[in-house]
């Protein structure tokens, strides 16, 4: 069902050229090191609401891995060597994560790929992201990889302009993507996580994005 939704072939269609390359189930046979891993970054550097620039608490609780983490506040979005709530250095960026993401990378025909940043977002029931760009890294010729557990998302493949319809593409449990060349600057966001229960994760969707920030 979930395979059929991913290989329709108007969806399939619409993604060909577009930069996206979506490995259907990629991470699961990491699954039990990757949960281990997320459950010591975040004891480390606790999930958390940042503010958005307008001064909104974002619904989606956020931390950070690797020499860089992504944050926003009342100045703005940008990546930091410190966790501001700690003080201290992001946690490591673990093997597992980087290898994942190497193999995607090299598999979706990208060379090298060593990420030094991995934002990790956490979404209950009702939390999104909403349509947008990611601008704040300093190489838009690197991909990115995101590697979704959990809960299945609708993930919303927008255009170069904000105004694009964008397509709606299912992300489950396992599902790793790698974006890159034209698709690195198009407008995507989250639709409303739909209430649910995951066997491993219960109500919520964890999704890793693992990028070369600096
Ligand atoms: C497409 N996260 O953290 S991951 C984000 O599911 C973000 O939590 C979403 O958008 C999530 O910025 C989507 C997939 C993703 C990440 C970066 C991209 C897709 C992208 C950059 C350019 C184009
Ligand atoms: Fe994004």
């Amino acid at each position: 069902m979930r395979t059929a939704d991913l290989f329709d072939t108007s969806l399939a269609d619409a993604l060909r050229g577009s930069g996206l390359t979506v490995l259907p189930r990629f991470a699961l046979s990491f699954e039990q090191g990757l949960l281990e891993e997320v459950g010591r970054v975040a004891r480390e550097a606790p999930f958390r609401h940042m503010m958005t620039p307008g001064g909104q608490p974002m619904s989606v609780a956020m931390t950070n891995c690797g020499t860089a983490g992504w944050v926003t506040d009342r100045s703005g979005y940008r990546y930091e060597p410190l966790d501001p709530q700690s003080a201290r250095p992001w946690p490591t960026m673990p093997h597992a994560f980087a290898s994942l993401a190497g193999q995607a990378a090299a598999r979706a025909g990208f060379g090298t790929f060593e990420p030094d940043a991995c934002l990790i977002n956490c979404y209950v029931p009702g939390a999104r992201m909403s349509l947008h760009q990611d601008r704040d890294e300093r190489d838009f010729g690197e991909p990115i990889v995101s590697v979704s557990l959990g809960l299945t998302a609708t993930f919303l493949w927008g255009g170069a302009r904000r105004a694009d319809r964008p397509l709606r593409i299912p992300l489950s449990h396992g599902d790793v993507v790698v974006w890159g060349g034209p698709g690195r600057l198009m407008f995507h966001g989250v639709a409303p996580l739909p209430d649910g229960w995951h066997e491993r994760l219960g109500r919520r969707r964890i999704n890793l994005t693992l990028r070369r920030a600096l």
